[in-house]
Order: structure tokens, then sequence, then C-alpha cells
């Protein structure tokens, strides 16, 4: 995904009290300094890129100084990600290095991250050894650095790389070339040297950024990921020695896109960010189990083991690794919330391995209402989040022989299923499950195909389950589609796609497979000032308009009830028929059957791609 095709609206939606106009000015610059994605020939069927090709999920850590702040400031709690508290709370260079002597993380335990990473199913390790503020996690020639300037003096990523590698995990390192905050001449470091010359970028390359790079290329033993962040407009001549350098010592090493330069061997996607529709090439997304990256004090927003599998799947669903972070405290250890949900995500993981691991993008191209699904080979894993009230799960069009069903039970054992076919739906009864597999975080259906899937894309209308339409899937004529992001809290990423700026004749229109005639509830996802009227029409010629009220924030309103004469495949249109065309934007529409009961709604489950 080109990141230049993301751009935020920051101003109207940031809610920073302290330093704000530098939140503002950091935000703006953050996502553009993401560096331009990458896919490179043959990368993706090598040896090294195993972990992310099969593997599949991996975890990220964020741990440095700012972990022992822990989102706290003298008195003053930072709303934002962690890591950042040393620029946004503007705490000097001198202040916050001192803090140095009093980090003491005497609960480290390598052995223990490392079992927390097994648990949760997880394939590699990637950790921060020097994040933006410029401390380094590791033993440097550089003073700032764990092992000198604490009272600690272990080296936490000498133990983390030899605990990885006796469990047999990946191990790599994640490390900020460009931004260091307390590193004269690195872009966010001071302007000047100690002896008050003008300090420049070169000089820290030189004296720092490369040395460091190689040290933890030279020291740690073979590593399978270096992980860079944020390269912005680093100097390509840089990008490019650096790049040389980890190849030479480490060329097992996977290099993400964020080196910069269109270099690197895959892509990072944006923080936090689950695309809704495949995505080619071999790419990772980098979330986090809470909403910070680093430890802060305040933060409990934890992501369900519902949730984490929900994103997991969604992201393999996609084509894609997902790589998931947790920040340990200042005193070295995960918070228990975090490692609790992820070993109770994990066990589903590995009662259920082939729907992760070795597992590639479903060929529907997009999520299900009930779920998602993986594939591995002509195999299809469909797994359930949401099992509608009647237990049958519809797949629309898929085109082939099915071989065999099969439920995979909470107890172990192996449920056939009956599948029939209803016109383009093939209808998998599910109604002998028990009431364990229903339950449990997800049901697993393993739908054994003649052949290799192949699947019409058009959007099903599932008669038992509410079914979301995006905006991104409709063809917009007259009106701008497009996708936006922005932050929650500082650095906390949020993605949408929004279709607005409607023009005469302007409409937005969804191709659909209605898989049962009927009533259909419909909400529309917008938002807008004063009181929009929209219309929603079918290629039925029937049609639904209705005014409600707008909010600046998108939000769910009901529109009214729309009738599908006959199953099959219709349009169904969308357009402003009053309102301001400006600010009046739309994301998404949903139907529910009515006069079934659909079970659990699955508007709850959120993947963070719907918002404001
Ligand atoms: O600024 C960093 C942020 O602190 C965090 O490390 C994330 C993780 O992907 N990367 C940068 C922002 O994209």
């Amino acid at each position: 995904m080109k990141n230049s095709n993301l751009r935020s609206t920051l101003a109207s939606i940031l809610t920073l009290s302290a330093a704000s106009s530098l939140a503002l000015h950091a935000a703006d610059s953050m996502d553009k300094m993401w560096g331009d994605s990458t896919t490179k020939d043959g990368v993706e069927s090598s040896e090294r890129a195993a972990l992310l090709r099969d593997g599949n999920y991996g975890m990220f850590i964020h741990w440095g100084l700012y972990s022992n702040l822990g989102g706290q400031w003298k008195d003053q709690t930072f709303y934002g990600i962690g890591e950042w508290i040393k620029r946004q709370m503007k705490i000097s260079d001198e202040e916050y290095m001192g803090q140095a002597k009093d980090f003491n993380p005497s609960e480290f335990d390598a052995k223990e991250i490392v079992r927390i990473a097994k648990e949760a199913g997880m394939k590699y390790i990637v950790i921060t050894s020097k994040h933006h503020e410029g401390f380094a996690m590791f033993k440097s020639a550089h003073a700032f650095n764990i092992v000198d300037a604490t009272p600690f003096q272990r080296d936490p990523m000498k133990e983390l790389s030899v605990a990885c590698r006796e469990a047999g995990l990946g191990f790599g390192f994640y490390y900020s070339h460009f931004q260091d905050w307390t590193s004269p001449g690195a872009e966010g470091g001071p302007k000047t040297n100690p002896d008050g010359s003008p300090a420049t970028f070169d000089k820290y390359f030189r004296d720092k950024c490369y040395p460091q790079v190689d040290e933890i290329c030279s020291n740690y033993g073979p590593l399978a990921f270096i992980w860079f962040d944020t390269p912005g407009s680093m100097p390509k001549e840089n990008i490019v020695a650096l790049e040389e350098l980890v190849r030479k010592k480490q060329p097992n090493a996977m290099l993400n896109s964020r080196i910069g330069q269109g270099l690197g061997d895959y892509e990072s996607l944006g923080d936090m960010e689950v695309p809704r529709r495949n995505h080619q090439g071999l790419w990772e997304t980098p979330d986090t189990t809470n909403d910070s990256w680093s430890y802060a004090w305040y933060d409990q927003n934890w992501k369900t083991p519902k949730e984490i599998l929900h994103r997991l799947v969604a992201t393999v669903g996609r084509g894609g690794t997902y790589l998931l972070n947790v920040g340990p405290d200042g005193t070295g250890r995960i918070p228990a919330p975090a490692a609790r949900y992820l070993a109770e995500a994990g066990q589903w993981v590995k009662q259920h391995p082939g729907a992760v691991y070795g597992a590639s993008a479903s060929p529907w191209g997009v999520a299900q209402p009930w779920g998602d699904i993986t594939r591995t080979g002509n195999t299809l894993n469909a797994v359930v989040f949401d099992w509608p009230a009647d237990r049958k799960i519809h797949l629309s069009g898929l085109v082939g022989k099915i071989d065999s069903v099969t439920l995979h039970q909470q107890n172990g054992n192996r449920l056939p299923l009956p599948a029939s076919k209803s016109g383009s739906w093939t209808v998998i009864d599910a109604t002998a499950a028990d009431a364990a597999t229903v339950a449990s975080l997800a049901g697993l259906i393993e739908i054994k195909l003649a052949s290799p899937a192949k699947v019409d894309p058009t959007p099903g209308i599932h008669p038992n389950i509410p079914t979301m339409l995006y905006g991104e899937f409709a063809s917009a004529r007259n009106a701008e589609s497009k996708v936006i992001n922005w932050m929650e809290k500082f650095g906390e990423w949020k993605f949408a796609h929004q279709i607005s700026e409607w023009k005469s004749g302007g409409v937005a229109e969804w191709n659909v497979d209605v898989a049962a005639a009927g009533d259909y509830f419909v909400e529309l996802t917008y938002k807008g000032t004063e009181r929009p009227v929209w219309a929603v029409t079918t290629s039925e010629g029937t049609k639904i308009q209705n005014q409600q009220v707008a909010s600046p924030v998108y939000k769910a309103y009901p529109t009214g009830i729309l009738r599908f004469a006959k199953p099959g495949k219709h349009t169904v249109s969308v357009s402003l028929v009053a309102g301001d065309p400006k600010t009046s934007s739309l994301q998404a529409i949903r139907f529910s059957p009515v006069g079934e009961s659909t079970g659990e709604s699955n508007s709850n489950i959120s993947l963070s791609l719907d918002g404001k």
C-alpha cells in the first residue's frame, strides 16, 4: 500500500492538550515517515522469508527508558504512545538522559518473555534495540546504553537473543535510524554539538547510527529481522549504506520497507492497519495489544483474546503476517493482562495451527460477516467468530466441487457437516456443533475442495447475520472515494475509507448477491453536519430515503427497511439527496435480515478500521 495515499484530517481530531502544536507537527509527519512500500522478486519464496510466509505471527516488543516513565512525567500523564513521552512532553535531554540512573529492570526475564511468545503461538520476536529516544537497550560503544548508563548493567538483548535461539524462535531488532532525539544532528535531536558547533546528520550517522547497526548485526548471532522505522527524509546514501551493512553481516535477515527509499525485503503496513482487502506481496502489520506500544500505566485497553485472534486471522486472511506488540514495564515484565490474553488466543492457535501457519489469503479477498477464511492448498479454513443463530454458514459464489466439510470441535473430535447449494450460495449446516465449540473463541470449519478454490467475489448479503458493505467495495461516481487515516490519541492510528465530496449525480454503488429474498433493515454509517438525507435504491426499483441527524464522527444510523423481491444479483445505490455535499461522508451500509433471529451482532467486532 502506498502510504502517500493516506492522508489524515488531524487538526479536528487530535485531542492532545499538552504540547499540542508539537503533537500536530509530529502527527502530521509520522505516516509520511514510514517510507515507500517494496516488493522484491524472489524473496517471498526464499528460505529467509519463511517466518513471514508461513509463520504469520510474531511478537513486537517496545521497551526502553520510556517504559520506566510509563506514560507519566512528573505530575502529568501523557496520553499517547508512551515511547514518545520525551518529545511530546518536551523533556529536556539532560533530564531525560538522567532517567537512565533510575532504570533497573530487575524483573527482566528473557526466558519468561520467550515462554509468553511461544504460548501465544508466535514464531519470532522483534524488539526495540534503540527507539527514537536514542537509548540503546544493548551494550554499545556509545555511552547512552543500558549496560553502561543504568544500575542494571546487564545486556537484555543478549539474554533475549540467546533465549529465542534456544527456544527455536526467530529473533530480530528494531532500530530507529533517522529519529534520535538525544543525539545531535539526528532527526529530532539537538541542533548543536556539546561544543556549540552546528550538528549534522552525517556526523550522527557516522558516529552513532552506522556503528550501532554494525553492533547489533555483529554481536547477537544470526538475526531473522532488522526492522527500521520512520526513514522520513533520511539521505539515500545513508539508507543504502545500512542496507549493505545488514546484507553483509546478516545475509539471512529480512529487512522491512521502513528502511526507506523503496528498499527492504517486505512491506510494513501502517501501524495498526489490518487491511480490508487482500494485499499482494510479502507484508506484515504491526499492531499492539492495547493502545500504546510501550508500557503506559493508565492504558488498560487490552484487546481481548477474541479480538487478538480475529485480527490475526483477518491479517492472514488478507495475505499478511501479524506482528503483535507488548510493552514490558520499567521492571521488565510484560503486563499480566497482555500475557494472559495472548495465551488464551494462543491456545486456540495451537488447537488449530493449520488455520494460521502456512495459510494464505482468502479467495474471497475480504472478510465474511461471520468471521474470516484462510487457505491451505485446496482447503479453506473458515474461522467463525460470530455464529448465526441458526448455525448455518453461508458462502457466496464458491465454484467447484466440495470433497468434505468438517467442524473441529472443542473436544478434539471432527464433526462432518452437510453442505448444500442454493443458487450461487453454499450453505454449511453446523446445527450439530456442540455448545462448547459454539462458545469457544472461534469455530474452525475445514472445507476440502476437489481443486483450487474459485470464487465469484461479488459481495454476498447473508440471510441470517448482518452484512456490512464498506465504501471501498463500492464504485463511486461523481463523489470522492478515498482512504483516510488519523490518530485517535497521539500515535494510535485508525483507518477508514470514505465516500465524500458529492457532486450532482453522485452515487456509491455496490453489486451484491442476495442469498434470500425478503426485507432487510438498512443502517448507513456516515458523518456530517446538519441533517443529511440519503437515498438507498436497488436495481429492482425499490427505494428508501430518510433524514437523520449527523455527527462529526462516523456513526451508524437506522435508515429503513429495504426489500429484495428476488434473490441473486442486484445493485444497491446510495446517494446524498439533501445535506452538505462536502461534509457528508459515507463509510458503509449494513443489511440485517428482518424476521430472522440474527444471533449476536457482528458490529461490535472491531478491526479498528471503522471509526471517526
Ligand atoms: O514512531 C514509531 C512508534 O513509536 C512505534 O515504534 C511504531 C511501531 O510501528 N513506529 C513508529 C511510528 O510509525
